[in-house]
């Protein structure tokens, strides 16, 4: 254990764990199971294209979320871009810049102009009460995204939708397992889109899905993610391969057999950072509604630098160097990332809560894949640098801290993002 500052392992000392801790280590349930499933799959020697493996996937995740159709994807991200088409989004679609790229990416990979919203500080998910604003004559439609597994404020939202005749699609690629309002996230809005990618709560390796209650959208996406084929030599409508394969099929359904363990382990790796980070000045952890069902994926932290003295990103460095992997997601922001930031040169200004919240957050490993020892560890660190604060801030200010944002450079015409302040709701 170390019991003051210079033990820590950025100023010299041994780092706490000799092998890296990761954010994002998979959750993995039995694996006979998934051996035999391997096996069986491998006899029957079918090993895509809408194979029984994926067929009983579907209809667990269906009858899991309670919506009428689950259409399986070879990852989030191309379910997003099947999703958008489907729905026939176009011209301009509002969503948070506070999530990963891919929601962003999607949009644009279809010359879709992303306009990025403001966030609720609280909830860290798209501000309803910022959206009216931003519509405009091309505005087709809202993404919402259910950071963390927190939902969005979803009935908001779908008045918003209804009232002005826009479709309404969920990211709801962390929210796997959570619910709205004692209903399961993938049956809200046109559609809602998951990602099983490893880093998730859930995973198929890498792995995607649309759930909708939509028939005629759900035979619309069966086709767009096969090439449109409507039968053998018969393509009625312009598609992709967006097909999961029987392997994260039966992946996925290996682990849906452990997903009581996975949120189980979750809530206590959860409850375990709550106790030990209690009463630190300028921490605060994320909090979830206990209300809800909830996957508990994301062990989020905000942090005050006024209180702890030392900056976000020097306690990342602190605990990089102990080999604690910790990440600052969603840094920048999409808005700062390309294409966008040259786009949008200015959409910072309307972006104020994304931009604080960018500098505060940081993520720290959960899931199975750690435990109360790493856990206990890991908080201890934080204590003895915060209780340092300032003298950490001035042994490290000056050293170089990761992935600096560079300065945009426009080599488009900027478009504008209007500049509007909430209205009151
Ligand atoms: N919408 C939202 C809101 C999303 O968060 C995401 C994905 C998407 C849409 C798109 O869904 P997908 O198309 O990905 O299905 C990762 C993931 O690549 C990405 O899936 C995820 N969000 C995002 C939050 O995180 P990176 O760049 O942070 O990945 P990387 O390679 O740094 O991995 C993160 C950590 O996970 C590593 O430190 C090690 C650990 N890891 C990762 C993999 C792949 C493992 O331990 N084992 C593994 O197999 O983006």
């Amino acid at each position: 254990m170390k019991p003051n500052i210079d033990d820590l392992a950025i100023f010299g000392g041994i780092p706490a764990f000799p092998e890296p801790l990761h954010v994002g280590r998979p959750n993995l349930g039995d694996r006979e199971r998934l051996f035999e499933r391997i096996n069986d799959m491998l006899d029957r020697r079918w090993l895509s294209n809408n194979g029984p493996y994926v067929q009983e996937f579907e209809q667990r995740i269906s009858d899991f979320i309670g919506v009428k159709h689950c259409i399986a994807m070879c990852n989030g991200t191309v379910a997003l871009e099947i999703a958008i088409r489907s729905l026939e989004l176009k011209g301009e679609v509002i969503l948070p810049s506070f999530t990963f790229v891919a929601t962003a990416h999607a949009l644009q990979w279809q010359e879709i102009t992303p306009v990025f919203c403001d966030i609720d500080p609280k909830t860290h998910t798209i501000d309803p009460c910022r959206i009216a604003q931003m519509v405009t004559p091309r505005t087709t439609g809202i993404i919402g995204v259910h950071l963390w597994g927190r939902p969005c404020d979803i009935e908001s939202l779908e008045e918003i939708a209804a009232n002005r005749h826009l479709k309404l699609l969920f990211d709801a690629a962390h929210g796997f397992g959570c619910s709205y309002k004692g209903r399961m996230l993938g049956s809200f809005g046109n559609a809602e889109v998951f990602s099983f990618h490893p880093t998730k709560f859930f995973n198929t390796c890498e792995g995607g899905a649309i759930a909708t209650n939509d028939d005629a959208l759900a035979g619309k996406i069966r086709l767009m993610k096969n090439f449109g084929f409507s039968g053998y030599d018969n393509v009625i409508y312009i598609g992709t391969n967006g097909k999961m394969n029987e392997l994260s099929a039966l992946m996925g359904l290996t682990n849906l057999e452990s997903l009581d363990a996975f949120v189980a382990a979750n809530h206590e790796n959860y409850k375990t950072y709550q106790r030990e980070l209690a009463g630190l000045n300028g921490v605060s952890l994320i909090k979830y509604d206990q209300n809800e069902k909830c996957n508990y994926q994301y062990i989020l932290l905000e942090i005050d630098e006024t209180d702890t003295q030392v900056t976000r990103d020097q306690i990342i460095d602190i605990l990089r160097a102990e080999n604690v992997l910790a990440r600052r997601y969603f840094f920048p922001g999409c808005h700062r990332m390309e294409p966008y930031r040259s786009f949008f040169p200015n959409a910072g200004l309307m972006l104020s809560e994304t931009e604080r919240l960018v500098k505060r957050v940081l993520s720290l490993p959960t899931g199975t894949a750690v435990g109360p020892d790493e856990i206990h560890k890991i908080c201890k660190i934080i204590q003895i640098v915060l209780a340092h604060g300032s003298e950490a801030r001035e042994r490290l200010s000056g050293s170089v801290v990761n992935n600096v944002v560079k300065p945009a450079t426009i080599d488009r015409k900027p478009r504008e993002q209007k500049l509007m302040a909430p209205v009151n709701c």
